[in-house]
């Protein structure tokens, strides 16, 4: 057994079935050993694609996704997957490799100090520098990258230690861990608050959406019933028919959510991070602020909670409820707005325009999508009207990146969704920039025999920035582009390929893709015309008519 030998089995030991990635020549112990385990080596066309679906495992399942690539130029096209990772809080474990350390028979070639590279994008960043420490790592990277706040963690396998005959070091067992529930003062303390409140509103942030919480958030909301709205990587955190949803706060102010939000006196704020775009503006005259997490809050110039549960979530929201349940008078005091805001929400759905605007594409995105189906978002205009728009009804089903907020992630996000849930319908939705920056992936999506449907949104434009270039009155300039042909492109790489060609043409076509099995593109032409039209002129005659 040498040092490779013996990462893998460890690897084994944690549970690892499968690691993502592209080897080079330093790490052929490692694939060796790889070939002669139980793990399946899954490898992708860019490592950019691996890191992303390894953080998306850790995000869907809890459990640290792994990659694995060279040193140098592969190991840096790992860096923006951990950065995606760190400010996602998805664990994942990244493996790379090195020249060998005890002697430099290739001097500098391709020798990047990769560990330097990776600490400020990582938890925890180490070199391997003899088998025996192997075990006692592996353990500490897996429990470093689960344990709250989740994330990326990094070891580097030089090829000499790889190679090295392990000594018998045994395997460090895995445990299950639990994490403190809030003392009872501080329970005493914020269940004072809430009773006090005359318009309390929940919020639910990223971390609800922890794989482990979605029963105890939608037990919590349901024995209390106060309405609720989420951030973006909140989104469907408790389970639908609550009947106290309010909407999603995809902008940071002025939207319709913001009538609820304005009008509070108190927001239950669960899980909330501040590497999300922010939800609303706290304001010293604002409402008071409770902040519910696994860990304390961050404080910000637009987040400052006034009191804060720390510990388990799921059974601080039980403690809690416990204090409160049937005691709450005006619990209910916001939900006289939900019915406006949600129809503001749900307007112009079935505009039968052509190219479709984004309100009908969500729309018609809902309609063929079960409840447990999975939406994988890229980075686009796109994200605001389906953060927006979309319900959700079960935990983790849209999922977006609303932290490094990265082009490229939403085909390998939903590759990955697709490994895990065979049994469920898959949508990965990218713009036209976004679906390009990792296109290549269609063949590892295709060779690993994944049912996926990819709907592209063409603008042929960086359709965002162009809008924000409009918004902030800059000529338009330098955002506009050329496509491929989608559906000859999906064709070259033996996948089906289809064209929306009228505004009713969207639903049949993504039913005719998911009933064929197998991984379809389909390219819908869109019109943005709708992004200044609402989310700008709408919404400030809004605020106008509201008397702000
Ligand atoms: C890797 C990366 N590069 C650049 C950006 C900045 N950016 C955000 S959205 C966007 C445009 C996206 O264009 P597209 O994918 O076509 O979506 P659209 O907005 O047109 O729907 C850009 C360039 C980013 N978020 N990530
Ligand atoms: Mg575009």
């Amino acid at each position: 057994m040498n040092g490779a030998d013996l990462l893998v089995a460890a690897l084994e030991n944690e549970g690892a079935g499968q690691i993502f990635g592209i080897p080079g020549e330093e790490n052929l112990a490692m694939v060796e050993a790889l070939r002669r385990s139980s793990i399946r080596l899954v490898i992708t066309r860019h490592e950019q694609a691996a890191a992303f679906m390894a953080a998306t495992h850790g995000r869907l399942t809890g459990r640290p996704g792994v990659c694995l690539t060279t040193l140098g130029p592969g190991a840096l096209n790992l860096t923006t997957g951990a950065a995606y990772a760190l400010l996602g809080a998805m664990p994942m474990v990244m493996i790379t490799g090195q020249k060998g350390i005890l002697s430099r028979k290739q001097a500098r070639f391709q020798v990047v100090d990769m560990v330097s590279t990776m600490r400020p994008l990582t938890k925890m960043a180490h070199q391997i520098v003899s088998p025996a420490t192997i075990p006692a790592l592996v353990r500490d990277a897996f429990r470093v990258a689960q344990q709250e706040r989740p994330g990326p963690v990094h070891l580097e396998l030089p090829e000499d230690v790889a190679g090295e005959p392990a000594p018998k070091v045994p395997l460090v067992t895995p445990h299950p861990i639990e994490v403190p529930v809030a003392q009872p003062n501080a329970l005493d303390r914020a269940a004072a608050l809430i009773l006090k409140a005359e318009r309390p509103l929940i919020m639910l942030g990223a971390a609800a959406s922890r794989p482990r919480l979605s029963s105890a958030l939608s037990d919590f909301v349901r024995r209390l019933q106060i309405p609720f709205f989420n951030t973006q990587m909140g989104k469907g955190s408790v389970a639908g028919g609550s009947g106290l949803y309010m909407g999603t706060a995809a902008l940071s102010e002025r939207d319709y959510v913001h009538d609820a939000i304005d009008r509070a006196d108190l927001i239950i704020a669960i899980g909330h991070d501040t590497v999300e775009k922010p939800p609303f503006l706290m304001g010293h005259k604002g409402p008071i602020v409770l902040h519910v997490g696994y860990l304390p809050a961050t404080i910000e110039e637009v987040y400052f909670p006034h009191a804060e549960l720390i510990g388990d979530v799921g059974l601080s929201l039980g403690a809690l409820a416990e204090r409160l349940e049937g005691r709450l008078s005006k619990a209910g005091a916001l939900l006289t707005l939900r019915e406006e805001i949600l129809a503001h929400i749900e307007a112009r759905a079935d505009e039968s325009r052509y190219p479709l605007i984004p309100q009908r594409i969500v729309h018609d995105v809902r309609k063929v999508m079960p409840e447990d189906g999975i939406v994988c978002l890229d980075n686009g205009m796109y994200k605001i009207w389906f953060a927006r728009n979309y319900r959700t009804r079960v935990a983790n089903t849209l999922l977006l990146d609303n932290a490094l907020a990265t082009m490229g992630a939403g085909l390998p996000s939903a590759i990955m969704a697709a490994m895990l849930h065979p049994d469920r319908r898959v949508l990965a939705v990218c713009g036209d920039g976004g679906f390009m920056m990792n296109s290549q992936e269609l063949e590892t999506a295709s060779r690993v025999g994944v049912n996926l449907v990819v709907l592209i949104l063409q603008d042929n434009a960086f359709g965002m920035i162009r809008w924000k270039q409009a918004a902030d009155g800059f000529p338009d300039f330098g955002m506009t582009f050329g496509n491929p042909d989608f559906v000859a492109y999906a064709s070259a790489y033996g996948v089906k390929g289809s064209r929306v060609q009228s505004a009713d043409d969207l639903v049949p076509a993504l039913e005719t893709a998911f009933a064929e099995g197998g991984v379809h593109v389909v390219a819908v032409p869109v019109d943005y015309a709708e992004n200044s039209r609402v989310l700008i002129h709408e919404l400030r005659a809004h605020l106008e008519n509201r008397g702000e």
